[in-house]
This record gives C-alpha cells, sequence and structure tokens, in this order.
C-alpha cells in the first residue's frame, strides 16, 4: 500500500459529466480591467488563475473552455497584462479571472509594480472570488517567487488550490516525484487544498478533474 497521491485526482463521473457540460456551455470575454477601478460588479462567484509568467494560465483557461483562442497567450511571457474576466455560463453561473503573471524579470520595474498591485490587491479584496489556482510549472516545482504569492494568499485567508502544468513536458517518473513535493508543501499551507492536481494543456491531462473542482468550488 502506498499514501503517495497520483497527479490526477478521482472525481465521480456525475462531478465530471456536469462539469464538462457546463464548460462545454456558453463562455464568453467580459471585459480587461487594466486597474481596480474597472472591475466588474462582483455578483457571482470567480475562480482566478495566478502564477509565473508563462506557466500556462491563459493555455490553460483556453483549455478548460475547450476554445483555443478564448485569452491571449504567447511564447513571450507578459502576455495577460490586465484582469481578464469571461462570462461562464447562461445564465451567468459564475467568471474566470485571467490574470497577469509574477516573475516577469525582463519587465520594466514600474510594470511589474502596477501588475503585482493589481494582481495581490483584487486577490486580497475580492469579495466573490471563491478559489484561486496557483498555477505551477511541472518542470520547475514551486520556486520563491511562488512562496511569496502563497503566503500572500495564507496571510489574507485566500483559498487556493495549486496545479500543475505543462505535464506534457516531463517524464512520468519526474512528474511523479514533483507532484509529491508540491503535495507536501501544499499540505503544510493553511489557505491550500490538500489536492494538487497535474495538467497539460497542450494534451487534455487532468482538464476533465480541473473543471470539476472548480465547480465544486463555486458550489
Ligand atoms: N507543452 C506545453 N506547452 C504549454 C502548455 N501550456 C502552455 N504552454 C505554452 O507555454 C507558453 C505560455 O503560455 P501562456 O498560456 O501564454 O502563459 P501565461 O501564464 O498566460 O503567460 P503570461 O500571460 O505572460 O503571464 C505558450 O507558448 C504555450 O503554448 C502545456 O500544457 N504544454
Ligand atoms: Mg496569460
Amino acid at each position: 500500500m502506498t499514501d503517495v497521491p497520483a497527479p490526477i485526482e478521482a472525481f465521480d463521473a456525475e462531478a465530471i459529466e456536469a462539469a464538462r457540460k457546463l464548460f462545454a456551455g456558453p463562455i464568453t470575454f467580459l471585459r480587461s480591467a487594466p486597474a481596480l477601478q474597472h472591475l466588474p460588479d462582483p455578483v457571482v462567484p470567480e475562480i482566478a488563475f495566478a502564477g509565473r509568467s508563462n506557466v500556462g494560465k491563459s493555455s490553460l483557461l483556453n483549455a478548460l473552455t475547450g476554445r483555443n483562442s478564448l485569452a491571449r497567450t504567447s511564447v513571450t511571457p507578459g502576455r495577460t497584462q490586465e484582469l481578464n474576466f469571461f462570462d461562464v455560463g447562461d445564465p451567468l453561473r459564475f467568471r474566470l479571472v485571467d490574470m497577469p503573471g509574477y516573475g516577469f524579470a525582463k519587465a520594466p520595474k514600474d510594470v511589474v509594480r502596477k501588475w503585482r498591485y493589481l494582481v495581490n490587491d483584487y486577490l486580497r479584496g475580492r469579495v466573490v472570488l471563491k478559489r484561486t489556482l496557483v498555477l505551477i510549472d511541472s518542470r520547475h516545482g514551486i520556486k520563491d517567487v511562488d512562496r511569496e504569492v502563497l503566503e500572500m494568499l495564507d496571510k489574507a485567508a485566500v483559498s487556493y488550490r495549486v496545479v500543475l502544468t505543462k505535464a506534457d513536458k516531463i517524464k512520468a517518473s519526474e512528474l511523479a516525484a514533483v507532484h509529491a513535493a508540491t503535495v507536501a508543501e501544499a499540505r503544510k499551507r493553511p489557505a491550500a487544498h490538500p489536492e494538487v492536481l497535474a495538467t497539460s494543456s497542450e494534451k487534455g491531462m487532468g482538464i476533465p478533474e480541473l473543471r470539476a473542482a472548480v465547480i465544486e468550488s463555486i458550489d
């Protein structure tokens, strides 16, 4: 017997199917908020995507919604520069929020500061924010720059779930090791969900499960 959790957490078939249906329905871009005064009215639950620049936030949003170009992605870090809101469901059930990345060394300092304030203020102060998905590149695991964000979320008691991205880029054995280390760290953090999902937006791995996890957190 082993108690090492699998990289892909099991959800029951009904939850997977209900989530698939919801994400296959209407999803539309609502607006970009370059500053807090442009946020939409907080009328439905929100799920935010956070993580280092280039970790795959916009790609994961596209994979979840099954739409290739809903959120803009790029090989160059720093693509997403505002908070982008997407409406899910008709009638509206919840919103997905794609955010600028952190830890992007090449961006000018004042730009980085602006993004950081925007993201941090949103994360700490948004009443309808149900959960933040904190994305971590499978090849790198949790880095100090990620830990700063996790600490901020812990202190502000903002519920989050760590999600590994780009799982297709490493071998299964390497993925198992980084997953185990990430779970161990998540379980020590007060505001973190105890499970960590490994995903690949490229190959679709972990996507049905992450959909179910999103729905679970808004219900
Ligand atoms: N192989 C592989 N590549 C991926 C995956 N997810 C994202 N990428 C690639 O990683 C690069 C960055 O993806 P984005 O989704 O734009 O990353 P981001 O986190 O939104 O980046 P910023 O908006 O700059 O913070 C792109 O070239 C994607 O094609 C994945 O699951 N597998
Ligand atoms: Mg992006």
